[in-house]
């Protein structure tokens, strides 16, 4: 029998240079606040295997790119890691986990972006999470040309980006339509909040669905 999980976990999805990271930081900062225990954590990655997966999967780490079915099985091999020894134990003391992407990312990239089928890799999916879904998942939606300009800001030059950023327009045009796909077949589970504004609205938005979801945040209804 699996334990009970009482904790809280939020998934923060979206293209790349969405605003994900600095939000869910924010998000962070102002549960702690409140003297929640938070934990935050990102995919590809937050294990040290997950973390060495990152490596394969974004910058080509083994000398080859990973063909699609295999990026798909290495993601989720980094997802199975995380959950078990991470996500579920801190849901089971009670703890808020904030994950800087999560399942929806293999759907849209994987899915919508590369063409897979969306059955399998839901399969796929359920077999590395044991079925464990967010409570909450908050769409951060940017158009291409925004998120493009973010990201060759942050790197000085497009060249320095990594393989998903690198991908062509209309994979990214794809994947953008597939997270609001998403969002809409499941809206009590998705809040899509528009990231191409000023970032004080951005994150106020997203302190308003955590406090419409949860109610035991200082604020919510
Ligand atoms: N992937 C991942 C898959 O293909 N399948 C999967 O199953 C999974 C889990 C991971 C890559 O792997 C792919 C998707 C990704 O391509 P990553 O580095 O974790 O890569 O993800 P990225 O989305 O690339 O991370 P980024 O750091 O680029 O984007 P964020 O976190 O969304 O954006 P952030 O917060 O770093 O902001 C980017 C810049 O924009 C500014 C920030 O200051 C920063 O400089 N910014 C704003 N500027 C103006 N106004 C605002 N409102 C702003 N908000 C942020």
């Amino acid at each position: 029998m699996q334990a009970c999980l009482t904790g809280h976990f939020i998934t923060l999805e979206g293209p790349e240079g969405s605003g994900k990271s600095t939000h869910i930081r924010r998000l962070a900062d102002r549960l702690k606040a409140a003297d929640h225990d938070v934990v935050v954590t990102r995919e590809p990655g937050g294990t040290p295997l997950g973390e060495a997966i990152r490596g394969l999967l974004q910058h080509d780490t083994a000398g080859e790119s990973p063909v699609p079915r295999a990026e798909v099985l290495l993601f989720c091999a980094s997802r199975a890691q995380l959950v078990q020894t991470v996500i579920r134990p801190a849901l089971e003391r009670g703890a808020w986990v904030l994950s800087d992407r999560f399942a929806d990312s293999t759907f849209a990239y994987q899915g919508f972006g590369r063409g897979l089928e969306l059955a399998e890799l839901q399969t796929a999916n359920a077999f590395a999470t044991g079925g464990l879904v967010p409570d909450l998942t908050l769409l951060l939606d940017l158009d291409e040309d925004n998120a493009r300009r973010r990201i060759t800001m942050r790197y000085g030059t497009e060249a320095a980006a990594d393989r998903f950023e690198r991908e062509p327009p209309d994979f990214h045009a794809r994947l953008r339509e597939g997270f609001l796909a998403l969002a809409a077949a499941e809206p009590q589970r998705f809040r899509v909040i528009p990231s191409g504004r000023a970032l004080e609205d951005v994150a106020d938005d997203v302190w308003q669905a955590v406090c419409d979801r949860f109610s035991d945040v200082p604020g919510a209804t």
